[in-house]
């Protein structure tokens, strides 16, 4: 139902306003494309409009590192996105990779733990945090859409300032070490590299600001994908991660939130831990223009693929 009247709506702008193709408009049929028709056979109409109605336009994902344990969901992901670009719509991915920076932790024997859905992070954590996620998650998954058939560049916040950040000051008054609230996004960089049909693979170490400008800051993912999306007011910013959506106490799948609904449900603790960054900023995402915001069980498989084209893989979405 969410889906459908976004597609309504983005069929409505695209007619109002004598929707003009984007120059990536080659389509390339893909596996995933074959994988999701089996599943909305009776539904070509809808996936061809979807499809047609954000060619041109911008989505935002985020990529959890809970979503990316398997390597055939992790395959199934990858060729979503190149899936997507390769219908024109201009495609950003910010992975996290949180319990790969823990096994790494874990290896080099240096503890850390969260506050609020934060790592509190000093400078060996950073450390760590930045090998994992600019090495080994960032590249992977960057190399892997490419075998897919898409475009990608593997960058983190670090690089052409892409996420400007200073500290974190924590609501309860932990402090959270190094750990960057994004003040600004270098959003002309992701344009240019969109423009150039690449899809920008971001990871979430950011950079400070001014004389702290070679200081590289943790960030949260989810508030990196949803600063980003709200800054290039992207039609979609959607949040994989390896749960159902937001549930209610009873865990009771909760499938169309406003952004009201958001804050009175983080204040009665219904929303906790690291549910709470993932919907604080998917909530300011869509107050700063973004479409809709939805968070998607990304351990369906091509849950991407389904939540943009098809009725939806499952989850929870705020917005128009
Ligand atoms: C996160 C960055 C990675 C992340 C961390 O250190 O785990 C902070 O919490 P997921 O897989 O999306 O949880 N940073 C400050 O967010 O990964």
């Amino acid at each position: 139902m969410k889906f459908l009247s976004l597609i309504a709506a983005s069929l409505l702008l695209a007619s109002s306003t004598g929707f003009a193709p984007s120059p990536l408009s080659t389509i390339r049929p893909t596996a995933s494309l074959n994988a999701i028709s089996e599943d909305f056979s009776d539904s070509a109409l809808t996936i061809a409009e979807a499809a047609a109605s954000l060619r041109g336009k911008t989505i935002v994902v985020k990529y959890g590192g809970n979503a990316m344990t398997s390597p055939e969901l992790k395959a199934g992901f990858c060729q979503d996105v190149a899936a997507l670009q390769n219908l024109g719509i201009r495609m950003v991915v910010v992975h996290g990779g949180g319990p790969q920076i823990n096994s790494m932790l874990e290896k080099v024997g240096v503890e850390s733990r969260f506050e609020g859905g934060m790592r509190v992070s000093t400078p060996e954590v950073v450390d760590v945090a930045e090998m994992v996620l600019c090495g080994s998650v960032n590249k992977e998954i960057s190399s892997t859409i490419c075998s897919a058939g898409g475009r990608a560049l593997g960058l983190s916040g670090r690089d052409d300032s892409l996420l400007q950040c200073v500290k974190k000051i924590d609501k309860q008054g932990y402090d959270l070490g190094y750990v960057g609230e994004v003040e600004i996004v270098n959003t002309k960089l992701l344009n240019e590299l969109l423009d150039m049909g690449i899809c920008p693979v971001v990871s979430p170490i950011g950079t400070g600001m001014g004389e702290e400008k070679d200081i590289a800051y943790n960030v949260n993912a989810d508030v990196a994908a949803g600063r980003i999306a709200g800054e290039l007011k992207a039609a979609r910013a959607l949040f994989l991660t390896d749960i159902a959506g937001v549930l209610d106490k009873d865990m009771k799948l909760l499938p169309n939130l406003s952004c009201d609904d958001m804050d009175g449900l983080i204040e009665d603790e219904t929303i906790t831990g690291g549910m709470i960054p993932k919907v604080s900023y998917a909530t300011s995402a869509v107050k700063l223009g973004v479409g809709g915001a939805f968070i998607t069980d990304g351990r369906v498989p091509h849950a991407l693929l389904k939540e943009v084209l098809g009725g939806g893989a499952a989850g929870t979405g705020s917005g128009d």
